[in-house]
C-alpha cells in the first residue's frame, strides 16, 4: 500500500514517517499535493503563551475531556526556540502522559530547523497530514515567541491565549499583540494569588480593544455576529476550569459555522501557505542567483568600490526580468 493510503486508513507508523520527512524538510510537494485533497476536515485549534504557563498541562485535561464525545485527537506540540530541545519535547509527553495510552490521541513533537520559513512549513504541512489522517481536531501547542505566533494564528480557526495570574503578563501581552490573535484567554495557573485582578485587568483591556476595533471600522456589527472574547481562570493541574474551556472551544466552533467565519479563516490560512510555499521557492531562487556569475561580477565590483549597492541590485534586477 502506498504511504498515502496508509496515512488515510489511519496507520500510525506510516503517519509519524511522513512527519519526520517533513521535519527533515525533505522533497515531499508531491505526496504533500496529494493529501491535501483529503484535508479541511478537522477543526484546527492552536494554544499558545508563554513557557511554563501550563499549555501542555492544559492540553492533558482538555483532550481527555472532550474525548469523551469520540473525536479523534491529533496535538501538535511545536517548540520553535531551539534544535536542541529533547529536554522540552520530553517535558510535553510528562504533562500529557494521561492521553498517552489513549489510541484515539496522537502527540507528535516537533523542534525548530535552521533554514528560513522551515518550521512554518513543517508546521502547515504537518497539520494538513493530520488532518487527512482524519484527525477532528487538531491542537498545536506552541511558545508564545515571534514568529510562532504568528504561525499558530494563522494555522488556527480558534486560539487560545494562555496567561498567567499577575498584571505583568497580560501587559506583556497587550503590548506584544498577542489579545489580538486571541478567540478564548485562560488565566492559567489560578491558584495563585492576583488571578482575579489579572481578570479584571484583562476585561478592561479588551472592553478597549473592542471599542476602538468598532470606531476604526465604523462598522455595525450585529451582536449575533461579534464574538466576545471569553476569560477562562483554571487551574490545569488538578483540572478545575478546564471543562468551561471545552465548552467555549465547542461553542466557539459552533460560531464560526453559524457565521461564516470559518470559511473566512480557510481562505486566511490557504492564502498563508500559498504565501509560505512561494516565499520558500523565491528563497532558494535568490540564493541560486547569489551563484550566478553576473550576481558575482557585480559583488565584486561592489568590494573594488566601482558601483553603489542600490545600482547593482537594480542593474541585476533588470537583467533577470528579461533572461
Ligand atoms: N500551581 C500550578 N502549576 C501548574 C498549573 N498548570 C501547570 N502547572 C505546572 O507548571 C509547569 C509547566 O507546565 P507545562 O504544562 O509544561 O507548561 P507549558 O506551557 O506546556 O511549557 P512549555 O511547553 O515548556 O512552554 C509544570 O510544572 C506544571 O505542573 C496550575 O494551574 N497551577
Ligand atoms: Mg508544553
Amino acid at each position: 500500500m502506498s504511504l498515502f493510503r496508509e496515512i488515510i486508513s489511519g496507520n500510525r507508523q506510516s503517519l509519524a514517517q511522513c512527519l519526520t520527512s517533513i521535519e527533515n524538510e525533505d522533497d515531499n510537494y508531491h505526496f504533500l499535493s496529494e493529501i491535501y485533497g483529503h484535508t479541511g476536515n478537522a477543526h484546527l485549534i492552536g494554544i499558545t503563551g508563554s513557557p511554563g504557563s501550563g499549555k501542555s498541562t492544559i492540553l492533558n485535561s482538555l483532550v481527555k475531556l472532550m474525548r469523551k464525545n469520540d473525536d479523534n485527537m491529533g496535538i501538535l506540540a511545536i517548540d520553535p526556540s531551539s534544535q536542541f530541545t529533547k529536554g522540552a519535547v520530553l517535558g510535553d509527553r510528562i504533562r500529557m502522559q494521561d492521553l498517552l495510552g489513549d489510541k484515539g490521541v496522537y502527540i507528535r513533537s516537533m523542534a525548530t530547523r535552521g533554514a528560513l520559513g522551515g518550521l512554518s512549513n513543517a508546521v502547515a504541512g504537518s497539520i494538513d497530514v493530520l488532518d487527512a489522517a482524519g484527525f477532528d481536531r487538531i491542537f498545536v501547542e506552541t511558545s508564545g515567541v515571534g514568529q510562532a505566533e504568528i504561525d499558530i494564528a494563522a494555522n488556527s480557526y480558534t486560539t487560545i491565549v494562555v496567561l498567567l495570574p499577575g498584571a505583568g503578563d497580560s501587559i506583556q501581552a497587550s503590548k506584544a499583540g498577542v489579545l489580538e490573535i486571541a478567540d478564548i484567554i485562560v488565566i492559567n495557573k489560578s491558584d495563585y494569588s492576583h488571578a482575579s485582578l489579572t481578570k479584571s485587568h484583562l476585561l478592561e483591556m479588551l472592553d478597549i480593544a473592542s471599542h476602538s476595533h468598532n470606531i476604526d471600522n465604523n462598522s455595525i456589527n450585529s451582536s449575533k455576529n461579534i464574538w466576545s472574547v471569553p476569560i477562562v481562570s483554571t487551574v490545569a493541574t488538578s483540572g478545575e476550569g478546564v471543562d468551561e474551556l471545552a465548552d467555549n472551544v465547542y461553542s466557539h466552533y459552533k460560531y464560526l459555522c453559524d457565521t461564516g467565519e470559518l470559511e473566512v479563516r480557510r481562505r486566511n490560512r490557504i492564502r498563508y501557505i500559498y504565501r509560505l510555499l512561494l516565499q520558500k521557492q523565491l528563497y532558494t531562487r535568490l540564493e541560486n542567483i547569489l551563484l550566478e556569475e553576473r550576481s558575482i561580477q557585480q559583488l565584486e565590483l561592489l568590494m573594488q568600490g566601482k558601483n553603489d549597492p542600490y545600482t547593482a541590485v537594480e542593474h541585476l534586477m533588470k537583467w533577470f526580468d528579461t533572461h
